[in-house]
């Protein structure tokens, strides 16, 4: 009798501990917050100070309101020559403190980047991503300088440069493997992540960013239309917040809970000096030539090198590119670069001496972990924003 009642008091002990935890979920809805003037729109944006930024139909007003809806105002967005702009969907880019947004009725979509303060708005390129209707819904900015954007009610999401440039498309999946489709809402997630928002689906996905293959996903408890999402890291902090912009009027915004450390506030304020960073940018590169010809390089230069895809697994590219991007960045692990450097001296690119087979040579475990480990360095270095 006496062991049972101990047993009691613990679970006891962990009931109103775990009550006072609230044991939060990822998918668990923060608040909604009604927009402090009403109106029609896909738009939702969060500077890192706790300001929610947001547009109305019909309107070329940025406005303002902070995480509880008090109202902060607004400003109009113009072009320098002073032509009103309507902005969908924005997104917020910590490292420059704009706003990245979408031309209204645009197609293909126009991006602008705008200033918060003055509702200047500058043209920065047209994206090849052909929309249905008039919003533009999905747009995010990426720590590795880059740009994730879609139309309204779309298959795909197109990759960017910031200057414009396009590096690829991919065709979110379902858990399934088929299209996943609806798409409107984009945010970039850590690492090789992505989280969608799905027009009507009252859905939220994980999908890889890397291949749009599915990883998860869970019931919006935003509105019935999730439209442009943003990650906010600051206002719910310690927890991690998605924002969703509800489309019908009155209109509301939804802080919805997500999985601690999985996406950053404005792609996360300093450049991430990714591999793929590199690759876009090699007028950035100080300490190689990128058309120089490196002895272990197969007669390819540096450059070019970042462009062959390891076919077959082959270790020598992978570990030549993580290598490249290692020696770019600037305090790799000095064990590490040179013991790169003496793999690849002794399986040059273009070897194949290191590709995935039966009995494949002893060196190709050892070239993946060198790999391995001169990424992890990589996906955690800044480096300084692109000139541009
Ligand atoms: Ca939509
Ligand atoms: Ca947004």
């Amino acid at each position: 009798m006496k062991r049972l009642t101990f047993s009691l008091g613990i679970a006891l002990a962990v009931f109103l501990l775990s009550g006072s935890h609230a044991w939060a979920q990822p998918g668990t809805l923060i608040t909604t917050i009604p927009l402090a003037v009403p109106g029609t729109g896909v738009s939702v944006a969060a500077d890192c100070q706790e300001v929610i930024y947001y547009t109305l139909s019909g309107s070329n007003n940025l406005y303002k309101m902070d995480k509880i809806g008090t109202n902060l105002g607004s400003v109009p967005i113009v072009t320098a020559a002073g032509a009103p702009l309507d902005i969908d969907e924005m997104a917020w880019d910590e490292t420059r403190q704009v706003l990245w947004g979408q031309l209204h009725g645009s197609n293909p979509v126009d991006v602008y980047t705008i200033n918060p303060t003055t509702g200047v708005a500058t043209f920065a390129f047209t994206s090849a991503t052909v929309s249905v209707g008039t919003f533009r819904d999905g747009i995010a900015f990426d720590g590795d300088d880059t740009l994730w954007i879609s139309g309204d009610v779309s298959t795909t999401i197109e990759h960017y440069t910031s200057a414009g440039i396009l590096l690829g498309s991919i065709t979110p999946k379902n858990a399934a493997g088929g299209t996943l489709g609806l798409i409107s809402g984009v945010v970039v997630g850590v690492g090789d992540l992505l989280y969608l928002g799905r027009n009507g689906a009252v859905e939220i996905v994980q999908v890889k960013k890397s291949n749009g293959d599915f990883i998860a996903s869970f019931a919006s408890p935003g509105g019935t239309r999730d439209e442009g999402l943003e990650c906010d890291a600051t206002s719910f902090a310690p927890t991690l917040a998605l924002w969703s912009r509800e489309f019908n009027p009155p209109g509301h915004v939804d802080a919805i809970e997500l999985e601690a450390g999985t996406c950053e506030c404005g792609g996360g304020g300093t450049v991430t000096c990714t591999l793929g960073f590199w690759k876009n940018h090699p007028e950035e590169w100080t300490n190689l030539d990128p058309n120089a010809i490196p002895g272990w390089g197969g007669g390819n230069t540096y450059l070019q090198i970042f462009g062959i895809s390891p076919k077959q697994g082959d270790a020598s590219i992978i570990l030549a590119h993580a290598y490249l991007a290692a020696v770019l960045n600037t305090g790799a692990p000095a064990a590490d670069l040179a013991a790169a450097l003496a793999l690849l001296t002794a399986h040059p690119v273009g070897s194949k001496d290191l590709v995935a087979k039966k009995n494949a040579h002893p060196d190709r475990a050892l070239a993946l972990a060198v790999a391995a480990s001169l990424q992890a360095f990589n996906e955690s270095a800044t480096c300084e924003l692109p000139k541009s």
